[in-house]
């Protein structure tokens, strides 16, 4: 057993509770005990640490990362989803030759500011063995894409293969998921297939929805930029798309799903997805850097779709810190009260992307995984708003604890 404390522990419990001078028992499995620091010692223990001037959170959750794209730096397009579109294409395979030592680097990266879980998208595998073997908890979506029929055979087999080699390392640590790219990438017989296979091993699905205004183009009017898109990659000038806004969200009906972006929603589209399974995953500076647009996380309030916020990968954004991210949104949402913002905001990296990926963790309660970040906030010991002041300044953890072990992060 061991014993820790802050200045503060930050919960996230249904009470939001903040405890000053707080402390956590707890063994590898799980939190035995969480009070204020000072009764929990009481009793004599070998390995006691209070982290003076210190918030304690649950280790933070990162619920879409793109790994294999971690050699991007300045490779790619910005300020226009189809510009950016076209130079992933172009670039896609130069980024991922040659892509471990990059996603490595990512990989402490995330640790390093607080994150002890992630889901993370695969397009190719690449960075199957290197997740699994890393103190993470993971959440390994594989991701299928195509729309050239007579590829289908093969993409399939590619899809399922690589699904096979990731079920065979499921653990408590490690989980296996599906990743639909979106509707403008797949055609209908590889989403049905995927879809299929979801539901035979019950897995969570994710997908990239109404990213962009040209895929609400392609899809509502089947014009726009995807026209010249099929025409210039694929010599393909009488493309149509798959499906239909409708059509598409069909296909999640029977499974529980993550869809990412969905900026360009009307109240049909909000209304059809309220009623899925489905949670909505935004990435503030991807969507700022691709789509000029922000979430609207006023309407996913009315519509009562809880928000996740996550960073996607390096192909759009400047890092994969979560906490860089989490304050761009404190700063984009200008319309709400900040500290109600910032409640909302740290659940959106911790207790709600917990509920779908099942690590037992996220909030700290007695019986939860003994995950937690702890993060040295300059005079937090006097401070009436911990959870806001938390956001405003961490960005690199003091120590990450996941499964109740101090994590290494350099050398793990
Ligand atoms: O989420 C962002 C933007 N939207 C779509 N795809 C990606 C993002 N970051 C990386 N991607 C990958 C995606 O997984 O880019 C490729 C896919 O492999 C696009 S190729 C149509
Ligand atoms: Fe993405």
């Amino acid at each position: 057993m061991k014993l820790i404390g802050a200045s503060a522990v930050i919960t996230c419990d249904d009470n939001f509770s903040v405890i000053k001078d707080g402390g956590i028992l707890f063994d590898e499995n799980k939190i035995i005990k969480i009070g204020k620091f000072n009764e929990l010692k009481k009793m004599q223990y070998i390995d006691v640490r209070f982290y003076e001037s210190c918030v304690i959170t649950p280790s933070l959750i990162n619920t879409h990362i793109h790994f294999e794209f971690s050699q991007n730096t300045s490779s790619l397009n910005y300020g226009n989803f189809g510009e950016w579109l076209d130079s992933v294409i172009l670039k896609r395979e130069s980024l991922m030759k040659d892509s471990s030592d990059a996603i490595k680097t990512a990989l402490k990266e995330t640790l390093s500011c607080g994150v002890g879980s992630v889901g993370a998208i695969s397009s190719n595998g690449l960075d199957l063995e290197i997740l699994n073997q890393s103190p993470l908890k993971v959440l390994f979506f594989n991701e299928i894409i195509g729309t050239n029929k007579e590829y289908n055979e093969k993409i399939m087999n590619d899809f399922n293969e690589r699904l096979e080699k990731s079920l065979l390392l499921t653990s408590p640590n490690f989980k296996s998921g599906i990743a639909l790219h979106s509707p403008y990438s797949l055609n209908f017989e590889l989403a049905s297939y995927a879809i299929k296979k979801a539901m035979e091993h019950k897995l969570l699905v994710s997908t990239h929805f109404l990213e962009s205004k040209e895929e609400l183009m392609w899809l509502e009017y089947k014009k726009g930029y995807f026209k010249k898109f099929f025409k210039r990659f694929f010599n393909d000038e009488n493309a149509l798309p798959y499906y239909s806004k409708e059509s598409f969200l069909r296909l999640f009906k029977n499974c529980e799903s993550l869809f990412v972006h969905c900026l360009f929603l009307n109240n049909d589209d909000w209304a059809t997805i309220s009623k899925l399974n489905v949670d909505i995953v935004s990435c503030p500076r991807s969507n700022r850097l691709l789509n000029n647009r922000y979430f609207d996380f006023l309407k996913a309030k009315d519509y009562r779709l809880p928000l996740i916020i996550a960073t996607d990968g390096k192909s759009s954004n400047n890092n994969l810190n979560i906490l860089d991210e989490a304050r761009v949104a404190l700063f984009a949402y200008e319309q709400f009260n900040i500290n109600n913002l910032a409640k909302e905001i740290l659940l959106s990296i911790t207790r709600r992307p917990a509920k779908r990926l099942r690590f037992n963790n996220g909030f700290l309660e007695k019986g939860r995984a003994s995950d937690f970040a702890i993060f040295y906030i300059k005079d937090i010991e006097n401070c009436s708003q911990v959870i806001l002041n938390f956001l405003l300044h961490a960005k690199k953890v003091e120590d990450l604890y996941i499964n109740g072990k101090r994590i290494d992060i350099e050398n793990y």
